[in-house]
């Protein structure tokens, strides 16, 4: 966890220093006389809705998302800058059973942030029914009592009101709360309500971050999730999970408005899947790899060509060398 008081420029958004107004560069913590900073964790089960709500909050994709469980394979920072305060969501891979050495990691990589955040969201899905799983999740976070415990209820789009009531009070009664938002990111209801409670949980602070950042993920990882991402919704079975993407190289237009070439590597853990993600001619990949390169193109603001590999990386969830190759 970053405790430096301000992240460098993304090279993506690099501007002159003469292009930035005055009041721009003044931090909001030095205009706003009672300022609030600090950490925020999204915990719950994998699909709770964590990363859309993050992105919502945040005003960016910073976090990809789909209706896959597991999407989610990192701790990722996504950085809100409002008048009163700034919060630094860590968006966390769902907790699950883990029945593979990945998923264990998973859930020690949010086993690790709970320890240094100032709030923990437990996201608990309007349209499912608590669980055991919940229940063991809101245990766990009631094991780093430093942290405040607040408990989002997501996805209320999808329930009627009368739900949402009566799932509140299910909530209510199976923790103390510090507070409890009922919210939805996909229509918007209710995300202003959680920044605001957000910041007035966390600690007076200067800006940890300045303004215009809004995540420390390098263009690299980003651009390894968007490749994940439009492979993600388009497979069935195990596929999602034995899916995981390595940027190789990545150079540079060679003039102003040129073309950025990435190269990257789609590793999945058998020969049979291999064929499953290239599909008949490589029809399959080619469209993936288009969907990929115009999300990409939106994040770097320039065109790109986007080279793919698929290659097979046997067993990998449950090799100790093979996830740290593939930075797990
Ligand atoms: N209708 C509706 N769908 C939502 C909402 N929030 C998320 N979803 C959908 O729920 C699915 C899961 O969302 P994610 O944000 O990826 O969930 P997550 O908790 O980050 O999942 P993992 O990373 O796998 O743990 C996606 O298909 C989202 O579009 C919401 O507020 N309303
Ligand atoms: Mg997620």
């Amino acid at each position: 966890m970053t405790d430096s008081a301000e992240s460098p420029v993304q090279p993506d958004s690099e501007v002159s220093a003469s292009a930035v107004p005055e009041a721009a560069t003044a931090s909001a913590a030095d205009r706003h006389p009672d300022f609030h900073a600090g950490f925020v964790a999204f915990v719950g089960r994998p699909n709770a809705g964590k990363s859309t709500l993050m992105n919502a909050l945040v005003g960016e994709k910073v976090a990809i998302t789909s209706a896959k469980p597991q999407t989610t394979r990192r701790a990722i920072r996504g950085i809100l800058t409002a008048d009163a305060g700034q919060i630094v969501v860590v968006d966390t891979p769902g907790l699950h059973r883990p029945r593979t050495l990945l998923g264990q990691r998973l859930n020690d990589i949010v086993e690790a942030e709970l320890d240094g955040v100032d709030v923990v969201c437990v996201c608990l899905p309007a349209d499912e029914a608590i669980g055991p799983g919940d229940r063991r999740i809101i245990e766990q976070v009631g094991r780093h009592p430093r942290a405040k415990r607040v408990a989002l209820l997501t996805k209320t789009d999808r329930v009627r009101p009368d739900d949402v009531a009566a799932r509140l009070i299910e909530i209510d009664a199976l923790a103390e709360w510090a507070t409890l938002i009922p919210v939805s990111a996909v229509t918007d209801d209710q995300v202003d309500v959680v920044r605001d409670e957000l910041i007035r949980l966390l600690p007076a602070s200067q800006q940890l971050y300045d303004a215009e950042t809004h995540t420390e993920d390098s263009i690299e990882v980003r651009a390894a999730e968007l490749i994940r991402e439009a492979m993600l919704e388009d497979v069935r079975d195990e596929l999602p999970h034995s899916l995981a993407v390595v940027i190789d190289d990545v150079e540079a237009p060679e003039a102003e408005g040129g073309v950025t070439k990435i190269y990257a590597s789609v590793f999945v853990e058998r020969d049979s899947q291999k064929g499953i993600i290239i599909g008949r001619g490589g029809q399959r990949l080619k469209a993936f790899g288009t969907a990929a390169r115009k999300q990409i193109e939106q994040l770097i603001g320039g065109r790109v060509h986007l080279d793919l590999r698929v290659k097979v990386a046997k067993e990998w969830q449950t090799s100790p060398k093979l996830l740290d190759r593939l930075g797990f």
